[in-house]
Order: structure tokens, then C-alpha cells, then sequence
């Protein structure tokens, strides 16, 4: 087994044929591992057909090693809104900056992975082709951009791909190509084959008259053969409520008991167990809304997928889903079947995995915070928190598998301090360090930050953390609970208070990790580290955004956010 954070990121896949081969170089950009998993994926399929491939993440790539490079490849998913993934970000930015050097001797084929319910799908990968093309680079197969079910449309990428890469002289002439199966984990199960695993425990950690309510769950991966390393995520598959694919079907007057088909295999399903387990009904996405267009004859409709119509179609889709839509729009002249297969595939949710498998063989951990809100006049629910959190038994089971993430990884040497800041459900995959931490008797230093709203209902952990400050595998820990007084304190003003020892720390060479939500608390975290800096450090402003910026590229600064 590999020590946490020991991949080497550069790896370069020598091919079997001892002929000159060309040389491709695979570069990624990936936030949660998916991108990361296609780019290994293509390496692989293109060394077996005897390619020299070379892959690598965006941030260990040379930017000035770019003119050499003759075949570039570039995997990259898009982040929130529209913006590259954190290890992304540096070479995204020298592309588009003054230093970008000419591109002329270069082929390249971009695919980008994202989600088509935001505004700026794939942005990331658009901008990458457009600057390569702009730069003098000459695209030997169009950029692909998937949504969240990006299998085949990525095994189609990398067909097209290495048949181009093929016909040109110079390569291996080899013909009928096998694209590989798009998985990189050892065990059978995978995304596209999830594990069932096994309810063990699932327990409220928030107590009585508290805002929140955050699930604790356990699972049983015996059996399974999965493995994975604090700071891995899980997915899941959840279902949809019954209760909201009943009101569809009687909304549009279905036969809850019709078999319809689910997918390429020919699958037959009964309709209401299909919308349940296989079909995405709580998100509106602007290709659905074309489509449903067709089924409709509402002039509403018609507008609203309209070009011209881009603002509102935007702002009709937001917090609206499947039930809003079929009621605003009909009749429909479709069947059960034609209109369920223009939904997309029910998406797997990723989760920060909240234990160590050192310290819980056979078993996983998870955090999650039950999302409830009312918008257009209903009530929503999350879909797979409030499975968890209202429909989920002990004994019942969950599709599940591992999502790999180099991104958040604990340091390689067991003495290096680290540094966590977790508010909220951001927690989880702090309790899976220090859970591996004190199974391997690592002896750094670790130093929690922790925040929510009330001390007495919402410390999530309290007992463990306080056991691991007793027993020291915890070396100090700073909590700020928002709703205890009448000032709120959060996170990063506890940060404040200890500017000058938490400067120390990063000094002695501690790594800075944050989880949680982006776009508040990360992004106000973000600042006070670079307000830390120019206070502690005497450095500018813009200094001290470099020193961040180096931290990060150093993978001293490492962020699971969301
Ligand atoms: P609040 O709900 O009182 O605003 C976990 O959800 C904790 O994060 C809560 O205490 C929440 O406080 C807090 N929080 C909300 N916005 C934040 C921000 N921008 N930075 C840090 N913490 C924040």
C-alpha cells in the first residue's frame, strides 16, 4: 500500500513496442478525480497502442516545457461557476497571459467535463481550446463537453482521438481500437458499477431545537474489496423521494406500473421504480428545457428556449425542477417513455469520506447535513440528505464507490504539522486524518478550526475531538460558534485571534487544509490566510496572495470545498 500522498503525479507510461512511437502528452485539471480518472484512463488506452504518453497534473506541468510538447491533451472539469480547478488555475492562467509562447507545431483535443444546470457549462475546457487555437495550435479532434454522465461521450473523445493521433505518419500503425473500460480503481466495483453497501449505523449528530441536522452514517464495505485514504470521497447513487415521483406520475396521468426502458442495455423497469432509482428529477437543465419543448405546445415554452431568451430561461430554471416544469407547460404529447429519456441519468453524490480505514477496516464514514428550503412556493429537499435523513434504515443498503483525490491528501511525512480548518459538515474529512493519524501514531503536530452555529446542539464530534486533545493525537483545537453570541465569530476570526502562531506553524511547514462551503467560508478563509501574511509576515498584499498561490502549487494549501 502507498503512503498517503506518494502517487507521483508525473508518470510517464512507456509504451510496449520498442518502435518510435509518438509522443503524447495527457494534461489534467481536476477538482473531485473525475477528470483526473479519464486522463489515466486515456494514458492507458493510448500506451497500449503503443503511444509514449506522458501524464500530469496541470499545476506540476512546466509551463516552459509547453513549445516542446507536439500532442497535447487536456482533460479538465469546470468549477462552480465557470472557473478551472484548483490545480488548474496556474496554468490556466499563464495560457492567457503575456508569457503564453506560440503554439504553431502543436496538435491538441480538449475534453471537458461539467454540469449543464450552470450558466457557464464547461467553461474551462471551452477556454483552453479556443486560447491553443488561438495560440497557433491546430485541434486534431473537437473538444468534447460532458455533462455529468460523461462515460461514453469520453470513450467516443478518446476513439476519435487516438484515431487521429493514428493516421498520422509517424505513429504505430495500428487499426481497430479498443477503447478500454473508462475505471482505474482495483476493485470490480466502480462509478459505473457501484458496491451495495450496508446501513450499519445512522445517527443524528445535531441535538434537540438545533437548526441543522447532520447524519452520521456508517457503511459495511466487507466484501467489496474498495480501499481508500483519508481524504477520498464516496459517491453515492440516492433515490428520489416516492412521494414527489407520485405527484409527477399523476401529474401527467403516467401508469405508475408501465415498463419502460432505462438504458442501452434494455433494461425494463416499472415507472415509478425507474424515476425513483435511475432519472434526475429535482434539477432543471437548459438542454431539458429544449427538449420538453418539442413534447409541448405552451408558447411560454417556445419562447423561453428562445436564444434571445438566455436570461429568462436561466432564471426559470433555478430552484425549479421536473414537477414545476410539467406542471407550467402542459399538455404533453409524449409518452412515459419518450419523455423520461430525454431526462439525464441520476447523478452520484459525492461525499468527503469521514474515517480511516486503518482505524475502521471494512467500514465507511460519512457527514451529511440534511438540505431543506422552500422556493416558488414549495418545499424542497435534498435529494440524497434527506434520503439519509428520513428514509434510510439500519440494514437497508446504498450503491456506493471511491472517488480517488489526490488533491486532498495528508502529508506524505507523518511529522509535517497540519492545519484544519472544517466548519460544519466540512468536518468529515478532518475526523478521518486524525482517526489515521492516531492509527499510525504519526507524531506532527495538528491544529483544528471548527465552526457552527451552536456549542451545545451542533459540535459535531465533540467527544472524539476532545479524547484526541486528551490523548495529544489533537495538538490544539479553536471553535467558533456563530449563534452563541450576539456578535456572530466564525472560523477565520478564531484564525485572526492567532495570527502569529498559526504563521509560525506555516513557517515550521504545516499544511493548510480547508473543507467546506465555497463560497462563503473558503472564500473569507482564503483572505484572512493572505491577511495572516501581510500582517505576520510583513508582506504586501500582493506578496502575500504569491506566498498563498506558491503554498498551493507546493500542495501546502489544499482545499476540498463545495
Ligand atoms: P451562520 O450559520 O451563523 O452564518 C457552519 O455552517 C458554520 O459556518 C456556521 O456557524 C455558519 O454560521 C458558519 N458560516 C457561515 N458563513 C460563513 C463564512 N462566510 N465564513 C465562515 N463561516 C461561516
Amino acid at each position: 500500500q502507498t503512503a498517503p500522498g506518494t502517487q507521483s503525479s508525473e508518470l510517464t507510461v512507456q509504451s510496449s513496442e520498442a518502435a518510435v512511437s509518438k509522443e503524447v502528452t495527457i494534461l489534467y485539471g481536476s477538482q473531485t478525480g473525475n477528470a483526473q480518472a479519464l486522463a489515466e484512463n486515456a494514458g492507458k488506452t493510448l500506451s497500449k497502442q503503443g503511444l509514449q504518453v506522458t501524464i500530469s497534473s496541470m499545476n506540476d506541468f512546466k509551463p516552459n516545457q509547453l513549445k516542446k510538447v507536439k500532442n497535447l491533451l487536456i482533460v479538465v472539469s469546470t468549477h462552480g461557476e465557470g472557473t478551472p480547478p484548483d490545480n488548474a488555475l496556474s496554468f490556466h492562467e499563464f495560457l492567457h497571459g503575456r508569457r503564453a509562447p506560440k503554439l504553431d507545431d502543436l496538435s491538441f483535443s480538449v475534453l471537458s467535463l461539467g454540469d449543464s444546470s450552470y450558466e457557464f457549462f464547461c467553461q474551462t475546457g471551452k477556454d483552453f481550446d479556443q486560447k491553443l487555437e488561438e495560440l497557433g495550435g491546430t485541434r486534431i479532434y473537437p473538444r468534447t463537453d460532458c455533462d455529468l454522465d460523461y462515460d461514453d461521450q469520453a470513450a467516443e473523445w478518446l476513439q476519435g482521438v487516438l484515431g487521429s493521433l493514428m493516421q498520422d505518419p509517424g505513429g504505430s500503425q495500428e487499426s481497430s481500437v479498443q477503447t478500454s473500460s473508462l475505471q482505474v480503481t482495483e476493485s470490480v466495483y466502480s462509478r459505473t458499477n457501484p458496491f451495495r453497501a450496508e446501513v450499519l449505523e445512522n445517527l443524528n449528530l445535531n441535538g434537540r431545537g438545533s437548526n441543522k441536522e447532520t447524519h452520521h452514517l456508517e457503511l459495511s464495505l466487507e466484501g467489496s474489496g474498495l480501499s481508500f485514504e483519508p481524504g477520498d470521497s464516496l459517491g453515492v447513487y440516492p433515490e428520489n423521494d416516492p412521494a414527489l415521483v407520485d405527484l409527477l406520475i399523476q401529474e401527467m396521468n403516467w401508469d405508475a406500473d408501465k415498463e419502460i426502458t432505462v438504458n442501452k442495455q434494455g433494461d425494463v423497469l416499472p415507472l415509478k421504480k425507474a424515476l425513483i432509482s435511475h432519472y434526475e428529477i429535482t434539477v432543471l437543465t437548459k438542454p431539458l428545457l429544449e427538449q420538453a419543448a418539442k413534447f409541448s405546445e405552451s408558447a411560454e415554452l417556445q419562447e423561453l428556449t428562445l436564444p434571445e431568451q438566455k436570461e429568462k430561461s436561466k432564471a426559470y430554471i433555478e430552484g425549479r425542477d421536473l414537477l414545476d416544469l410539467v406542471r407550467d407547460f402542459g399538455p404533453w404529447n409524449a409518452s412515459a417513455e419518450e419523455f423520461v429519456s430525454i431526462l439525464r441519468k441520476m447523478p452520484a453524490r459525492l461525499y468527503s469520506i469521514a474515517s480511516s480505514l486503518s482505524a475502521n477496516p471494512d467500514e465507511v464514514h460519512l457527514t451529511i447535513g440534511a438540505v431543506r428550503y422552500e422556493t416558488h412556493g414549495r418545499e424542497r429537499n435534498g435529494v440524497c440528505s434527506i434520503l439519509c435523513a428520513e428514509r434510510l434504515q439500519p440494514g437497508e443498503t446504498l450503491p456506493v464507490y471511491i472517488q480517488r483525490n489526490q488533491n486532498f491528501k495528508l502529508p506524505q511525512n507523518p511529522d509535517t504539522p497540519i492545519i484544519m480548518v472544517g466548519p460544519g459538515t466540512g468536518i468529515a474529512p478532518f475526523r478521518s486524518f486524525i482517526q489515521e493519524r492516531e492509527e499510525t501514531g504519526a507524531e506532527g503536530k495538528s491544529w483544528l478550526f471548527f465552526g457552527d452555529q451552536h456549542f451545545v446542539t451542533d459540535f459535531l464530534y465533540q467527544t472524539e475531538w476532545q479524547k484526541w486533545l486528551e490523548n495529544e493525537v489533537l495538538t490544539r483545537m479553536d471553535v467558533a460558534f456563530s449563534r452563541d453570541t450576539n456578535e456572530k465569530v466564525y472560523v477565520q476570526h478564531r484564525m485572526l485571534e492567532q495570527s502569529k502562531e498559526l504563521f509560525k506553524w506555516i513557517q515550521e511547514g504545516a499544511v493548510v487544509y480547508i473543507c467546506g462551503d465555497e463560497k462563503n467560508m473558503a472564500h473569507d478563509v482564503h483572505n484572512t490566510l493572505i491577511k495572516i501574511f501581510e500582517n505576520e509576515g510583513g508582506m504586501s498584499r500582493e506578496k502575500a496572495e504569491e506566498y498563498l498561490a506558491d503554498m498551493q502549487q507546493q500542495k501546502r494549501y489544499q482545499r476540498d470545498v463545495y
